[in-house]
């Protein structure tokens, strides 16, 4: 017994409370399952595994970057700032909670696993549960179980327990289900029946945009024939765009902060201060500012291996498992079936409807700084303009955009202050985590493990209420699009 007891210890403390090995332990099991060559199955291990703790190496570095600027601004304004971001917020999640509940560090990650295995229950009893979709994007599925794994266990104190992780992992993989099943018909319609759906950070907000961009205009109108200016073109590449919002967000705080307050050792006692005696002021905003990007780009360096890897090993579980269940996919994938335009003018118009509203945020002397994130504010908002696009044309896309900016900082603001994530410098920032996750966060709240209860049944509620409204019962299993969608 006590050895069976040891042997759980170890594996609890050194796998499943540190994710690199554990998600290099799923890719080897996942692959083992699908018979792949044992060099494979070692690479594949090789490759999660040190995927994940060159994240960890980025993550750390953001932290490191961002501490002094943080300090620095509480010190001089008694603010704080987060920006809203998935990556900034992942770090953020992670470090909260292994300050605050130091007993579910690794929470986060086996909520992932037992997420997933709760959508592929969902699916494969789909005739009860009427659920089409598996959610296979892990770097999303990462980012989600740690903001909602902060989420539970902050406003719901009755599941700091050991339940506390089945539960988080219970309601990951309803989200991840419900949610990526409300894309099927926008996605079918926008692919012309491209057979998968979307399985990111913006579903509520594609199921919603599907809705009402026919009110907006004549799908006709659409923005194929609207003439951008060629300098855009410039941010679909990852770095520039970072870098470029670090070095005009990051620029004002450096210089509105000053060399005196980035110098001085008593408010900087984290990272380096800045010093006046080896380098120009200037350079060091630009420095600091570019750093930010590249522990961005290691970070996401990191991201991209791994995934590979662990979507690699989920597809090929869930085709074995669930045929003619739809894949629910990065959302990228829909950026090809839309209007050339779209995704940069999404970027564009969501970034005005930021601005403005960081503006006001200053201007009411909001006591949190909200920065933009680059991948909210193009990822969410690029998808929406091409969702909108399609079925509303032009004006759809630009003012669905442009709200959505301003909800991003705005609710943003809100959720930073609900999860006392102000001192962490982060918050998810994408769409689904202000609407629905800010108002499920206030249930939490204010209803605990019933206010709990209560969002399970509402995830369980919609996909019921897809079907009921679908007049062909059987088109609705394949995803076809109906009169009434
Ligand atoms: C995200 C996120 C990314 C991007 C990518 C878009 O939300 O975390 O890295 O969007 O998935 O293709």
């Amino acid at each position: 017994m006590n050895i069976l007891l040891n042997i759980l210890n170890w594996f609890s403390q050194n796998i499943l409370q540190n994710p690199a090995f554990f998600v290099g332990l799923l890719v080897l099991i996942g692959y083992a399952l699908l018979k792949k060559p044992a060099h494979d199955v070692f690479a594949g291990f090789i490759k999660a595994t040190v995927g994940y703790l060159i994240l960890n190496a980025g993550a750390a570095g953001l932290v490191n970057t961002f501490r002094p600027i943080l300090a620095a601004l509480n010190f001089k304004f008694k603010i704080g700032a987060a920006v809203i971001d998935p990556y900034f917020g992942l770090t953020a999640a992670n470090t909260k909670i292994a300050e605050e509940f130091p007993n579910f560090v690794g929470t986060a990650t086996t909520a992932l696993l037992i997420g997933f295995g709760f959508n592929i229950l969902l699916v494969a009893f789909r005739k009860v549960t009427k659920i089409r979709t598996l959610f296979i994007t892990g770097h999303i599925m990462v980012q989600q179980a740690a903001t909602v794994s902060l989420m539970v266990l902050l406003l719901v104190p009755q599941l700091r327990n050991s339940w506390g992780t089945l539960a988080i992992g219970l309601i990951c993989g309803l989200y991840w289900a419900v949610s990526s099943n409300m894309t099927v018909e926008a996605t079918q319609r926008l692919t012309g029946g491209g057979g998968f759906a979307i399985g990111h950070q913006q579903q509520f907000a594609i199921w919603f945009v599907d809705k009402v961009a026919p009110f907006f205009g004549k799908k006709e109108e659409n923005l194929d024939n609207l003439k951008l200016p060629k300098f855009l073109s410039i941010f679909h590449d990852t770095v520039v765009a970072s870098a470029t919002l670090m070095l005009v967000f990051f620029g004002a705080i450096l210089l509105v902060l000053g060399p005196d307050v980035m110098a001085n050792k008593e408010v900087i006692t984290t990272g380096t201060p800045f010093d006046p005696a080896k380098q120009d002021f200037y350079m060091y905003i630009i420095q600091t500012a570019f750093t930010f990007s590249v522990y961005l780009f290691i970070l996401m360096q990191g991201v991209r291996m791994f995934v590979s890897e662990l979507t690699n090993a989920f597809q090929g579980i869930s085709s074995k498992l669930l045929p003619g269940s739809f894949p629910a996919v990065d959302v990228a994938a829909s950026y090809g079936f839309g209007s050339p335009n779209a995704v940069l003018s999404g970027f564009a118009f969501g970034l005005v409807g930021q601005l403005i509203t960081i503006v006001l945020l200053i201007v009411f002397k909001n006591p949190i700084l909200i920065i933009t994130g680059f991948v909210p504010v193009f990822f969410d908002n690029a998808a929406i303009a091409v969702y909108a696009d399609k079925r509303g044309g032009w004006k759809a896309a630009l003012v669905l955009s442009f709200i959505s900016g301003v909800l991003q900082v705005a609710l943003g603001a809100l959720c930073v202050a609900l999860l006392g994530l102000a001192s962490y410098g982060g918050y998810h920032g994408n769409i689904d985590f202000e609407i629905p996750w800010l108002g499920f966060g206030y249930i939490f709240k204010y209803l605990g493990i019933i206010g709990y209860a209560l969002v399970c049944f509402f995830f369980l509620l919609i996909p019921q209420l897809q079907f009921a409204r679908a007049k062909d019962k059987e088109a609705y299993y394949q995803g076809q699009v109906q009169a009434e969608d």
